[in-house]
């Protein structure tokens, strides 16, 4: 398989769908369509929707139909990208290799577009038409498990910790934490949101939520190297940013040769996960190769 061909067919479908999704930049009013546009259509890797549809592809569910609820993943990611990089937390000015949200629009319509995208998702997700495996009692589970990933037992709860974290205080648990609430918890409700929605039952689902929590730290752990090491045109972000914010990371505690070793291990960790989906597990075990090797 040619996986980063793979990847770009998968996440051009994922785009397709968003753009039917968000309202026209021209509706009114345009000021924040427009906004939310912009950074959501500045580039991405789409990961975390098509972790989602491939998980609920090999599962033999219905990529098609739970398409709304991994758009809403993305909408999620963009919305906590956008805060991220505002003033008041990493104070960023490129993003996706564009001007920031707030540098482009400006500070209001940053946040404004931000929570405007985590209020759609939510929407979004009711989307999913309730027939086949998709019943309602399986998208509120999705809604609840979604709506606890982007709260304070996900994404916030790690920012929070995040900030309250200096490079030079902080302890290999809490960094840990940090990692799994900030960037794995959405890691983990993708592949959920994948499963549940192909109504997969516990054994599939405990098996593929352990292969999306090594996953997220895999790809969190190669996010803080590669903010060292990493290509700033590639990345469409500047280097240095964790040092610049003394932001605790696993090559500022560990030592840069044991923070890759740490990431390769969690991916082998992810693909011995799928084990007992053989072939059909073939996109999932190549994406987790693929964000420890990535440059971007
Ligand atoms: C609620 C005020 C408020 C803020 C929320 C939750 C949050 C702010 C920020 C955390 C977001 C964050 C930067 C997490 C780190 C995850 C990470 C490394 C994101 C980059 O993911 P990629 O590489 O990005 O998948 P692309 O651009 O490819 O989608």
């Amino acid at each position: 398989m040619d996986f980063l061909k793979e990847l770009e067919k998968r996440s051009e479908a994922v785009n397709e769908a968003l753009d039917e999704l968000l309202p026209a930049a021209g509706a009114y009013p345009p000021a924040i369509h427009e906004a939310m546009r912009y950074s959501l259509f500045a580039g991405g890797k789409r990961l975390r929707p098509v972790l989602a549809l491939a998980t609920a592809e090999m599962l033999g569910g219905s990529p098609g139909d739970i398409m709304p609820a991994a758009c809403a993943l993305e909408l999620i990611h963009t919305y906590s990208l956008i805060h991220d990089d505002l003033p008041a937390m990493d104070n960023d000015d490129l993003r996706r290799g564009i001007p920031t949200c707030h540098k482009k629009f400006g500070e209001a319509m940053a946040i404004l577009a931000g929570d405007a995208l985590l209020t759609l998702a939510f929407g979004l997700i009711t989307l999913c038409p309730a027939r086949g495996r998709i019943t309602p009692e399986r998208l509120i589970t999705v809604v609840r498990e979604v709506a606890s990933a982007a709260g304070t037992s996900g994404l916030i709860g790690g920012q929070v910790a995040d900030i309250g974290s200096a490079a030079d205080t902080v302890d290999g648990e809490t960094l840990a934490y940090i990692h799994r609430c900030k960037t794995g918890a959405m890691y983990r409700v993708s592949v959920r949101t994948g499963a549940i929605l192909s109504g997969s039952g516990d054994e599939d689902l405990e098996r593929l939520t352990e292969y999306a929590e090594h996953l997220g730290m895999a790809f969190q752990i190669t996010d803080d190297i590669l903010d060292i090491v990493g290509d700033e045109k590639k990345m469409g972000k500047p280097a240095g940013s964790d040092l610049k914010n003394n932001k605790a990371t696993y090559p500022a505690l560990y030592g840069m040769d044991e923070a890759r070793r740490m990431a390769s291990l969690e991916a082998g960790l992810a693909v011995r996960c799928l084990d007992a989906y053989g072939e059909k597990a073939g996109f999932l075990r190549e994406l987790a190769r693929f964000v420890v090797e990535r440059s971007h």
